[in-house]
């Protein structure tokens, strides 16, 4: 079983029994009050996860094959675009938690799959001084320069920051403009940089500003030469990295990405273009599988409206809407 029922007389005795039984990372899925105490569900994270990926479909089988009190939900999340891996997780784990999957209906069948999904979302804060100086990097095209303004504009006008703008990609004159059109705009420093010796001067010639944000150009996953020199740009100033990944990209083509992408150091993921597509779980679930940490999600052109902080327990509740219903109908 991948979860456990752990009972305590008290919240903070049932919870230190789960942190020795199910590691500091558990998934805490439910809490309970009993007669006795408190009882919590929870269960290993990795186990989670490691198990559903072993698992490979009988020969024949339908490619869901789910229980039948799981089959609806499964058909739904994954027409957003869940994987089965990440669905086989949720039902592998509902077993357990004592909810009713031999026959459909069960109300808290939804509940529990977010809570699970929710506890298998890891997300970052750009606003964490790891992040004082972040490169934004991935394909062409992918919203790189659009979420690097939103990010900075949150940061100097809502959280009144200091920052700069570096940008490496120097192939567009047009786009370095439009960058630097921005900066003066916000008011804050812009520096192109043509060479990692340039840019390592000028994130020090900034070493006063709250943030340093840096551009870089579209990258191929087809291309890893041109990786290898992004990655030889940023090494020497050791810059937080964050793939920017469009949701509306295919599974197999956000697969391919992340693994050309792997050659560098990536600390997070931004999942852009959310709302271009009906199935941004295929890339979510990347992210997911992958153990990425996410820190936004983009949803739309507008700088600096279109971006919010990767939430787990609203993208869990995303791709499982049924959950957020039941909630609402209990309260
Ligand atoms: N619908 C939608 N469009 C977006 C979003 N983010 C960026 N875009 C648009 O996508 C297009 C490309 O955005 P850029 O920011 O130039 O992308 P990039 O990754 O910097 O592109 P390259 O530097 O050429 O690799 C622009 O038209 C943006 O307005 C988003 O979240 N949703
Ligand atoms: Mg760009």
């Amino acid at each position: 079983m991948l979860l456990k029922r752990i009972n305590g007389r008290s919240l903070q005795e049932a919870l230190s029994k789960v942190e020795k039984e199910c590691g500091k990372n558990a998934l805490l899925i439910e809490t309970l009050e009993t007669s006795r105490g408190v009882t919590i569900i929870a269960g290993r994270q990795e186990q989670v996860l490691a198990k559903a990926k072993r698992h490979k479909p009988e020969s024949g089988a339908r490619p869901g094959n789910w229980t039948r009190g799981f089959a609806q939900l499964a058909e739904a999340a994954s027409a957003s675009g869940l994987s089965s891996t990440l669905l086989r997780a949720i039902e592998n784990a509902l077993i357990g938690t004592g909810v009713h999957l031999d026959r459909p209906g069960d109300p808290a069948v939804a509940g529990i799959s977010a809570r699970i999904l929710k506890s298998l979302i890891k997300a970052e804060t750009l606003g964490d001084p790891a992040y004082r100086v972040t490169a934004f990097i991935g394909a062409t095209g992918v919203g790189k320069t659009t979420t690097l303004a939103k990010i900075a504009a949150a940061a100097v006008r809502d959280r009144d920051e200091t920052a700069a703008i570096i940008t490496t990609d120097t192939y567009r004159i047009a786009a370095v403009e439009q960058l630097r059109a921005f900066a003066d705009m916000l008011g804050v420093p812009f520096e192109v940089a043509f060479t990692p010796m340039d840019l390592r001067r000028a994130i020090q010639r900034h070493s006063e500003v709250d943030r340093i944000y840096i551009d870089t150009s579209g990258n191929g996953p087809f291309d890893q030469q041109a990786i290898y020199r992004l990655s030889g740009t940023l090494q020497g100033s050791d810059p937080a990295t964050v793939l920017c990944m469009s949701a509306a990209s295919r599974r197999v083509d956000a697969d391919a990405i992340f693994k050309a992408f792997s050659s560098m150091q990536i600390d997070s993921a931004i999942i852009t273009k959310w709302d271009e597509t009906t199935a941004p779980g295929e890339v979510l679930s990347l992210c997911i599988e992958q153990g990425m940490p996410l820190t936004q999600i983009t949803n739309g052109q507008r700088v600096p409206e279109d971006i919010l902080p990767a939430c787990p327990r609203a993208l869990a509740e995303h791709m499982i809407p049924q959950a957020k219903k039941a909630d609402e109908a209990s309260q």
